[in-house]
């Protein structure tokens, strides 16, 4: 027979573990702890089953006082633990929260901007004052058929343009375009005058490379197809062109030749106290427009060709053309 147990002594038991609870539960510092206590006060091994377990010592009509009070005790005790639990919770968030806090107003890590290449930009810019005049872009194939990249263009059978020192040759009548101005036949072939068009391009020539000769260049070169335009319009327009690029400087016309156009010109500006070549322009010749099936009694027109590379160094002061083929950032970095 076990050793009897008192109503008194239960119910001091129960006393005391409901006082030493509140102590413990204020004390768990994290919620493992909290956790921890919560099964060694009201878990099945716990203080309150051990209290419990000596109920049936006691007589009957004293095991339901036991049983209230022990049963409002576990309510008492386990709405602390659910409270202490929400406060350790949330002080945790608080801690998190501030640990991973973003300053969302840091300036973000640098990655440096790419560019266009200098020729582009260059290219770009001719392009845009031309059409700022009213002329389309147009553009064409890189390689070409001889008759669209020569004699379309009233360059004789036996011109040195022609020769294997100064063209690419490809095979059957396949070449590298050696001026952009086969897109301009073309164009007059698809469509009917007036025409006004900026063509800018690569273009290839067989030279050997220096600090002025590349045998891939890029060219633009404009066409003005109209009733009523003679070397006025032309003059005009390359003027506008050239101060609108290179501001007002000193600007010379000399008489040329080019089989495609008569009369023909190149044109100097006065650049840090020198004449610079930069361009070459002309009346489209009359053989021309007679070999689009054009009459040269009611159409006429003008045309103009430069070298970008030439512009892109004179703008830059870059003084090896090399630079501009050679993807050295170092050098691009600049422009
Ligand atoms: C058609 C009729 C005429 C295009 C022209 C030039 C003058 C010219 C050079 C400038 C420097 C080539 O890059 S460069 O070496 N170009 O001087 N080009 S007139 O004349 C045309 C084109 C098409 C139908």
């Amino acid at each position: 027979m076990s050793a009897t147990v008192s109503l008194q002594q239960l119910t001091d038991q129960l006393a005391d573990l409901e006082s030493a609870s509140v102590e413990a539960i204020d004390a768990a510092a994290t919620e493992a702890d909290l956790e921890a206590l919560r099964v060694s006060l009201l878990g099945k091994k716990g203080r309150l089953s051990a209290i419990l377990g000596s109920m049936g010592r006691l007589g009957p009509d004293e095991r339901p006082l036991v049983g209230q009070r022990a049963n409002g005790l576990k309510e008492r005790v386990q709405t602390q633990l659910e409270d202490r639990m929400d406060r350790l919770q949330s002080s945790a968030m608080a801690e998190r929260l501030d640990r991973e806090r973003l300053d969302v107003t840091a300036p973000p890590s640098f990655i440096p901007p790419g560019h266009r290449h200098p020729l582009i930009a260059t290219t770009e810019e001719i392009v845009d004052i031309f059409a700022g005049l009213g002329y389309r872009v147009s553009e064409g194939p890189e390689i070409e058929s001889d008759h669209y990249n020569f004699t379309a263009l009233n360059i004789p059978p036996n011109h040195p343009a022609r020769d294997m020192q100064d063209t690419f040759y490809l095979g059957a009548d396949r070449l590298l375009r050696t001026h952009t101005s086969p897109v301009q036949i073309r164009h007059l072939e698809a469509h009917a005058p007036p025409v006004r068009i900026v063509v800018p391009g690569r273009v290839y020539r067989r030279d050997a490379v220096d600090a002025t000769h590349s045998p891939v260049f890029h060219q633009v070169e404009v066409l003005a197809l109209d009733e009523g335009l003679d070397f006025s319009h032309l003059r005009g327009t390359v003027m506008a062109f050239l101060k609108a690029f290179f501001g007002d400087l000193p600007v010379r016309f000399r008489a040329s030749y080019f089989p495609f156009t008569e009369p023909s010109a190149e044109v100097d500006v006065q650049w840090r106290g020198r004449w610079l070549e930069v361009m070459g322009c002309g009346m489209v010749d009359p053989a021309v427009l007679e070999g689009l099936g054009l009459d040269p009694q009611r159409w006429s027109g003008f045309a103009a060709g430069l070298g970008v590379e030439r512009f892109c160094m004179v703008r830059h002061g870059i003084d090896d053309i090399r630079r501009l083929f050679t993807s050295d950032l170092r050098f691009l970095d600049q422009f």
